[in-house]
């Protein structure tokens, strides 16, 4: 039987501040009606797909803060998404802020979630690698507070099966680390779906501002040959409330290559056919995990958060 998904990824231009949640949810309907009359089965949406990227500014006000969030999902501004999609029988990833309660608490995350056919919700992710700061910093021309508003994923990476394949979800950050994609590869992941929000300034390292398009395909086109498995990553694009955020969504396959590419910074649809089955040709052979993997000699990677420098290095001098 074939295992070919055809997958699309909807990348979204800015969303203002002051833009109902209505009206980003009608601009995603009208790319999952594009993404249905071109054949896709899947539809991938940004990182906070619903309001502007909120950890630019800060705020002290938590029912403020919580205006940004879902505590529920769906809930009413986001339930016709879900009954256009299983209208349509197509699925969908999407990035939200959780609001959510567990044992009393009140808990925020930064979540995607994965959407069957039929409009039900068969997995979810909340990212685990937090980027900026938690406290506000008057030298930025603009924040980045995530470590602020939302706590760190709890739910590990996850692999599910679902649209005939194994299908991962990682947020943004979370791509440029190579631990994610590997713990979805050792479950066996074929697809990891993901959403960004990324500025092309980097304060503390502006130096890097011209690179911010190379790096971001740089840990997607590596995360998915090490793995042998397709990935697509969605953009939220363009300038945002005096903040430009990088486009360049793409689907790239197991071998690394790039197969669909946005070239707008604005709503834009790409999709590729995604032959499931041709993670193989790395999964079984260059990559072949069980095969080749010594993980007696990676005990460092969870052994450690920091670096562990030899004794007399540079490092090693600056830690004592
Ligand atoms: N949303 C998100 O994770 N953005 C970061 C920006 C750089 S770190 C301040 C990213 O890794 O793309």
């Amino acid at each position: 039987m074939s295992r070919v998904l055809t997958l699309a990824a909807a990348q979204l231009g800015p969303i203002a501040r002051d833009e109902p949640r209505t009206s980003a949810v009608q601009r995603m309907i009208g790319l999952l009606r594009q993404a249905k009359a071109a054949g896709a089965q899947l539809v991938v949406f940004p990182e906070l797909a619903l309001t502007s990227f909120f950890p630019r500014w800060y705020f002290t006000d938590q029912a403020q803060i919580d205006s940004f969030f879902e505590p529920e999902m769906p809930g009413p501004e986001t339930r016709p998404l879900f009954e256009e999609a299983a209208s349509l029988e197509v699925g969908f990833y999407l990035g939200y802020a959780e609001l959510t309660e567990e044992a009393g608490v009140r808990r925020h995350f930064n979540t995607s979630i994965l959407v069957d056919a039929g409009g039900r919700i068969v997995g979810k992710y909340r990212k685990v690698h937090l980027p900026g700061h938690s406290e506000y910093e008057a030298w930025r021309p603009f924040q980045h507070l995530e470590k602020r508003y939302f706590e760190v994923g709890n739910l590990g990476f996850p692999v599910y099966r679902a649209f005939g394949g194994n299908l991962g979800m990682c947020i943004c950050n979370d791509r440029r680390w190579p631990e994610t994609f590997r713990v979805m590869g050792l479950q066996g992941v074929e697809l990891v779906m993901l959403g960004y929000n990324t500025p092309t300034h980097y304060p503390p390292a502006p130096e890097h501002d011209h690179l911010q398009c190379f790096h971001n395909h740089l840990v997607l086109q590596a995360g998915a040959y090490q793995n042998g498995t397709w990935v697509v990553a969605v953009a939220k694009a363009g300038r945002e409330e005096g903040c430009d955020l990088i486009g360049q969504s793409c689907i790239v396959a197991p071998t690394g290559e790039i197969v669909a590419q946005c070239s707008t910074l604005q709503d834009e649809l790409i999709l590729a056919r995604c032959d499931l089955d041709r993670c193989r040709e790395i999964q079984q052979n260059i990559f072949n995990f069980a095969l080749h993997r010594n993980p007696e000699s990676y005990r460092l990677i969870t052994d450690t958060r920091g670096v562990v420098a030899p004794i007399g290095s540079p490092q090693q001098q600056h830690e004592a």
